[in-house]
């Protein structure tokens, strides 16, 4: 007797785990909510609404996965300073690979300025730091940064550095103006960047510069 109970019972749960289902399904594609089949009720919970929004988010900021851009570094005022840096787009993140030599030891600030621009013999042309969400210079990860606040990278005596470095902050060719890094410069410094002072970090002379394009 209880056994047959439990069947009714779990045939009637499937049933209305399945009838839930067609409901909310109204004309998008069957397979999204597949995940709720595990007949727990919270899936009577979801109005729909929040797979609809997330799905509307992902193509409105579709991202290039598996996009590359390797930025040739250019040695400005005077530096040796020569290598590359690759950007790559994850399925959330850029990831960002240095990989320079020709430093003077110790350690030089690295910035995405806002402009493509590497002309000038000192690097000026490549503008300030890329910030699209308008905030004070700072350290990455804390409350105000600009977009394109990296960082140091640490240099040994033999010149040379290297960083892994990747964020959701930004984006390859994306339509977010605030993420897109496709048009900017990277610049690397002479010194260090303090974190403090504005609107730059007191980074020194540019000693390399490269166009993201
Ligand atoms: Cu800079
Ligand atoms: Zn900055």
């Amino acid at each position: 007797m209880k056994k047959l109970v439990i069947g009714i019972m779990a045939l009637t749960l499937s049933i209305s785990v399945s009838s839930c289902k067609e409901g909310k399904e109204t004309g998008q594609e069957g397979h999204e909510h597949e995940h709720t089949h595990d007949g727990e009720t919270h899936s009577h919970e979801h109005d729909g609404d929040d797979h609809h929004s997330d799905k509307m988010e992902d193509s409105k900021t579709a991202l290039m996965v598996g996009k590359e851009i390797v930025v040739p570094m250019s040695a400005k005022s005077g530096s040796n300073v020569s290598g590359t840096i690759t950007f790559s787009q994850n399925e959330n993140e850029v990831a960002m690979n240095v990989d320079l030599k020709g430093l003077t030891p110790g350690m030089h600030a690295i910035h995405i300025h806002q402009n493509g621009d590497c002309s000038s013999d000192d690097g000026k042309s490549a503008g300030g730091h890329w910030d699209p969400t308008s905030e004070a210079h700072g350290k990455w990860g804390d409350e105000m940064h600009h977009s394109g606040d990296i960082g140091n990278l640490e240099v040994g005596e033999d010149g040379m550095a290297t960083l892994d470095f990747s964020t959701d902050k930004w984006c390859i060719g994306c339509e977010d103006e605030t993420r897109n890094i496709v048009g900017k410069g990277v610049i690397v410094h002479a010194s260090a960047d303090d974190f403090e002072s504005q609107p730059s970090g007191a980074a020194g002379a540019r000693e390399a510069c490269g166009v993201i394009k």
